[in-house]
């Protein structure tokens, strides 16, 4: 069997943001989408948080969560199924690092490094995004992001900065 073979189960986690339309509703209802994807399994989520937009700073705060999901589907298949469910959010998304009303950003997919045109795994940046790494260490503090190193080691660099739970 090979890491490809559609019906190995894959744990993967997913960070959710929004700074739209009531973001915190757009981030429950999201969280409640996520549970019913096909050929996924949802496990669990964090606490909503919100924090200050990285950024431009024009901007509403954001209120952001991690999911934890274990999937049949192929990380591309997976983002296929997000990219729908913000279709479904009416997702606007004014300009680059602009407000929005729903991100959904597979961040890791088991221990898995892609780089592909459509995605990049572990999420680009994520390292240094406090609204990524501290919602994350709430469900699972013990992870290792592929090349990049522990959770724990991140947090210590990474300030919480205007990060709060909600
Ligand atoms: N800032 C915060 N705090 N939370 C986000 O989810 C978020 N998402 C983004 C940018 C605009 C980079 N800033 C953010 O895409």
């Amino acid at each position: 069997m090979t890491a490809n073979t559609p019906s190995l189960k894959v744990r993967c986690f997913i960070g959710l943001g929004s700074n739209l339309e009531d973001p915190v509703s757009q981030v429950k209802q999201a969280l409640q989408e996520l549970a019913e994807l096909p050929d996924s399994r949802f496990i669990k989520a964090s606490s909503l948080y919100s924090s200050a937009p990285v950024g431009p700073q024009d901007q509403s705060d954001f209120v952001n969560a991690v999911a934890e999901m274990e999937t049949t589907l192929e990380a591309h298949a997976l983002l296929d199924q997000l990219q729908s469910l913000e279709q479904k959010h009416q997702r606007v998304r004014e300009r680059h690092w602009g407000p929005r009303t729903l991100d959904l950003d597979l961040l890791l997919y088991g221990t898995e490094q892609i780089n592909s045109e459509r995605l990049t795994v572990p999420h680009a940046f994520m390292q240094e995004r406090s609204f990524v790494l501290y919602p994350l260490a709430e469900i699972a503090a013990d992870t290792e992001i592929p090349n990049i190193g522990s959770l724990s080691q991140l947090l210590v660099a990474c300030p919480m900065g205007t990060l709060a739970k909600i």
